[in-house]
């Protein structure tokens, strides 16, 4: 691909990994961005910039086919932050996208989007979006925004809902929601070449028995996963949430049960 992609959040855990997956699957034009400058080596090309800044913003996208939009507050924090860092910042990406015609832009959403189903729940690509924090909140503005700009000005877009994106898993809940390095890196990929994707929401899992989600869309689109939480030895998993009978219930985990003052019973 010799098309011009830029990967936000470069410095990154995600954004770093995928900027450096997709040069190795042959993208020649990659750009990479993020507030700070980390783990970048020379002979990648990089500006540093901060998306709340619309003119840099604006700049940074100029001749840029595709953005792999993966810079953001990764984790809950307080409602301005998120305000700040997750929703300005993606909704400057989007409206400097459409003025310099950016033709894609693959958003990193998350499971906590949808962290308040209960684990019970089998979801597919239709289901509502339920977010668990300020966090995921900010994820299911993104999806919304992305598909608003691809009904409006027929900007394509893929949001990948990411489970756990870890070189291997850890705990006894990535059995149901760990992807891999490789595997997520496939789904981006696909989000930026796929003919006749305009918008979609997919699932970023590998093939783990214990999902939780109906990930068909994905499958149609040709996402073939090669990794699976079911090679690892569970056994060695930690049981972090096993304390908190709360983050067990929903496929948020604890970001459900953190600062709740809800009613669980209601939440079905
Ligand atoms: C996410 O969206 C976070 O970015 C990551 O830190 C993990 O918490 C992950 O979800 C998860 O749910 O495991």
């Amino acid at each position: 691909m010799n098309k011009k992609v830029l990967v936000t959040g470069a410095s990154g855990h995600l954004g770093g990994m995928l900027f450096r997956s997709l040069a190795d699957l042959g993208y020649k034009n990659l750009l990479g961005t993020d507030l700070k400058k980390k783990n970048i080596k020379k002979n990648q090309k990089f500006v540093l910039a901060n998306l709340k800044n619309f003119k840099a913003t604006l700049k940074m996208t100029k001749g840029v086919y595709a953005i792999v939009h993966f810079g953001a507050i990764p984790i809950e924090d307080t409602q301005s932050n998120i305000l700040q860092n997750n929703i300005i910042a993606t909704y400057n990406l989007f409206e400097a996208a459409r003025i310099n015609k950016v033709r894609r832009v693959i958003f990193a959403s998350s499971n906590h989007a949808i962290g308040f189903h209960r684990r019970t729940t089998r979801l597919n690509h239709f289901s509502n979006q339920r977010p668990d924090s300020h966090y995921g909140l900010s994820k299911a503005f993104g999806e919304e925004l992305s598909r608003f700009y691809a009904d409006k000005f027929n900007i394509k877009s893929m949001c990948i809902r990411i489970g756990s994106c870890l070189k291997t898993p850890e705990d006894k809940r990535h059995l149901s929601t760990w992807i891999s390095y490789s595997d997520l890196t496939q789904l981006v990929d696909i989000g930026i070449k796929h003919k006749s994707i305009h918008h979609e929401i997919v699932y970023g899992a590998s093939k783990n028995k214990k999902s939780w989600w109906n990930n068909s869309r994905a499958y149609q689109l040709g996402y073939k996963p090669k990794d699976s939480v079911d090679r690892f030895d569970s056994r060695l998993f930690s049981k972090n949430e096993y304390k908190d009978n709360m983050a067990l219930l929903f496929q948020g985990g604890v970001f459900t049960s953190a600062n709740f003052k809800g009613n669980i019973k209601s939440i079905k």
